[in-house]
């Protein structure tokens, strides 16, 4: 079976991705030895800057293979897009104090949970719309070849619901079902999430590339 490279250091975005791969006959394998190679410092403006930024620094480790890069995070009106590319960190202390941001270690989903339901605390239903968005980046030797974006759009709930999924997955609401990410299986989520539309492009431009 054919075998894609990801970068990430999230199994939950690994879970995702296998899902979606393995219904189109494709393996999904971390980079080898990822967790000893140096971090990558996420200060891109945009979720595409800091996919293609994750792309090309892992892909040098691997001379000659296609490398995949996730850069992903919530969007929420009420909150102006906030917290957007800093969705993994959104707890930290710097932003809670609103100070230039510093792109420094991730943070607890729950805390990240809990801050995102404590600023809407007052926002109506009508007014929590928000959206999951996914860049995901495909690089060789160090250059990006292509990048892919995918959506999700839905309402943010007033409390968590569901046991599956990561990060905010238990917040968001998908309105086509009625239900949270958290909520469902891989093969939903790989189907309705902003990861999975952005992971299918990719496999066409793949099966492409391999033509
Ligand atoms: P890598 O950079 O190593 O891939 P990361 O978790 O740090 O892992 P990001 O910088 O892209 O990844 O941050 C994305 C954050 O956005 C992630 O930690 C979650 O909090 C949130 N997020 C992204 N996709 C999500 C999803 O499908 N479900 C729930 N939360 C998600």
């Amino acid at each position: 079976m054919r075998r894609i490279l990801i970068a990430t250091s999230n199994p939950g975005k690994l879970r995702d991705l296998a899902g979606a791969a393995a219904a189109h006959g494709v393996e999904v394998a971390p980079v080898p030895n990822f967790s000893s190679l140096p971090s990558v410092l996420e200060d891109g403006l945009t979720f595409e800057a800091n996919a293609r930024k994750k792309a090309e620094a892992y892909s040098r480790h691997v001379p000659g293979e296609i490398v995949v890069a996730d850069d992903s995070g919530l969007e929420v009106d009420a909150l102006h897009g906030a917290p957007g590319v800093h969705s993994a960190r959104y707890a930290a202390p710097d932003l809670l104090n609103q100070q230039p941001h510093e792109a420094g270690a991730n943070t607890d989903d729950d805390a990240n949970n809990a801050r995102v339901l404590r600023e809407l605390e007052e926002v109506p239903r009508e007014k929590r719309g928000g959206r999951f968005v996914c860049v995901l980046a495909a690089a060789r030797n160090g250059k990006t070849l292509a990048t892919f974006h995918g959506k999700a759009e839905g309402i943010i709930l007033d409390a968590p619901r569901g046991a599956n999924g990561f990060g905010y997955d238990p917040l968001f609401s998908f309105p086509q079902i009625e239900k949270t990410f958290a909520e469902l299986t891989a093969e939903e989520k790989s189907r309705y999430s902003h990861r999975g539309a952005a992971f299918r492009q990719f496999l066409e431009w793949y099966d492409s590339m391999e033509a």
